[in-house]
């Protein structure tokens, strides 16, 4: 009996999966892999149930000899152990990020004579129907909330990027790169004070309210389906923050970050060039333990951010903070930097690290850009937060074009530099 092997990417079957275990059926025994939560979490989405549900789903399947857990996008491994007489999968693969992996599958199966079988993809209303529902299902608040949780349960570092507008949510949605051995993309969205700010032509200084920061996130959420982390600068009074955080948390926000300066605040990257003020310990702690008090499900989370490394208060500082805030019960510690180089903040988590293996660590690497997400997961960093490259890429975009315009009197001199409406909307997805 020859053996047929394909791969399932899903948490859900539809016709079109069916259609592939038929086709494969002709063939011989059928071998059925399920791709592991986070290779399927770097290629495709997040699965809305678990990696066992997954299993026992195509285990039910009708015409399936075998199934085995797939630990990696590429198929070296997998062929190795399995040597299959062929491969069947979809025609889908031909062209896009996905094309890298059917070139692996086809070296992988040369080498020892392996067969490649393509089927025409199954796309209809019903299946694009069933696809939909699977995908905004991730968009509801109970599954968007508790999936900031899942992934720092899942990944060695949440990749986080900036989105402030509808159009940067699905840029953070969807993008997604093959680097020849894997396919990456972002993890969850930062909404941040600063470029929330700035795309409204008004300074970071807590003077954009929080129904316009709600707004924001609600045009964010409308289109995406990743989690929202939000920089909720101070927290405000406290009693404004308890409510804050009920609306955030019923909104399937996963995490707000309130750092420990007195409002109104100035942005961090002013460091001392402004006049700021910390927060006292005792107060910040009292804020903490009010929203955490405050809040109904197990999923959200309040992160403190602590400023005595921009203030330049010292790492004991920031230490013995960190201690007290983790004692009122904040779940993650976003300690932050305007250094150039990584190294006061590889101190900090170094010295966190050896007191408290468990509390996430969140770090903002502007200013240290060169350090690479590999040397930040070492030092025990959980997230990392690219807080405003997206709105500091657009704006001299956007201003050269505007000076090409005016200097030529038309805009033929811009168009060179322009992309076309068309490629833009293909984000959009239609109804
Ligand atoms: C933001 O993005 O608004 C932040 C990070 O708070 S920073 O601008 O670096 O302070
Ligand atoms: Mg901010």
């Amino acid at each position: 009996m020859k053996k047929i092997y394909t791969c399932f990417c899903t948490d859900i079957i539809h016709e079109g999966h069916k259609n592939i275990i038929n086709e494969a059926r002709k063939y011989g025994e059928v071998i059925i892999g399920v791709l592991c939560d986070y290779q399927m979490i770097r290629y495709n989405r997040f699965p809305a149930i678990s990696f066992e549900e997954r299993m026992g789903m195509v285990k039910e399947l009708d015409g399936v000899s075998k199934v085995v857990v797939q630990n990696k996008i590429m198929y070296d491994d997998i062929l190795e152990e399995l040597r299959p007489d062929y491969v069947i999968h979809g025609d889908n693969w031909q062209s896009g990020p996905m094309e890298m992996i059917r070139r692996n599958v086809i070296n992988n199966l040369k080498k020892y004579g392996g067969k490649l079988i393509e089927v025409p993809y199954t796309w209809n209303d019903s299946v694009k129907k069933i696809e939909d529902i699977s995908r905004e299902k991730l968009a509801m608040p109970e599954y968007r909330r508790k999936r900031l949780k899942q992934l720092l349960d899942i990944c060695s570092i949440v990749k986080t990027i900036e989105a402030h507008n509808g159009l940067t949510g699905l840029i953070a949605e969807k993008t997604i790169v093959e680097d020849g051995e894997a396919l990456d993309q972002f993890d969850a969205m930062w909404i941040s004070s600063l470029c929330d700010s700035t795309v409204r032509g008004k300074p970071d200084i807590e003077l954009v309210d929080m129904s316009s920061r709600i707004k924001t996130i609600d045009e964010v959420m409308d289109v995406t389906t990743k989690p929202i982390i939000l920089d909720g600068d101070t927290g405000g009074l406290i009693e404004h923050f308890v409510y804050n955080v009920r609306t955030l948390e019923r909104m399937g926000v996963s995490a707000i970050v309130i750092e420990d300066k007195v409002g109104p605040k100035k942005n961090s990257l002013f460091g001392t060039e402004v006049e700021q003020t910390q927060d006292s310990i005792q107060n910040f702690c009292r804020k903490i333990e009010a929203g955490k008090r405050s809040q109904r499900t197990e999923d959200f989370m309040i992160f403190a951010r602590i400023e005595s490394l921009i203030l330049e208060k010292g790492m004991e500082d920031a230490l013995m903070r960190a201690r007290a805030y983790v004692e009122a019960g904040a779940d993650g510690i976003m300690i932050h930097s305007r250094k150039k180089g990584p190294e006061e903040i590889f101190e900090f988590c170094d010295a966190f690290r050896k007191e408290d293996k468990e509390t996430p660590i969140i770090v903002v690497p502007t200013t240290y850009c060169d350090t690479y997400e590999s040397e930040l997961a070492k030092h025990g960093i959980n997230i990392v937060i690219y807080a405003n490259q997206l709105t500091r890429s657009a704006f001299p975009a956007m201003e050269k074009t505007a000076e090409m315009i005016l200097k030529n009197h038309r805009a033929r001199e811009a168009e060179e530099q322009l992309i076309s409406f068309k490629e833009i909307i293909t984000l959009i997805d239609p109804i």
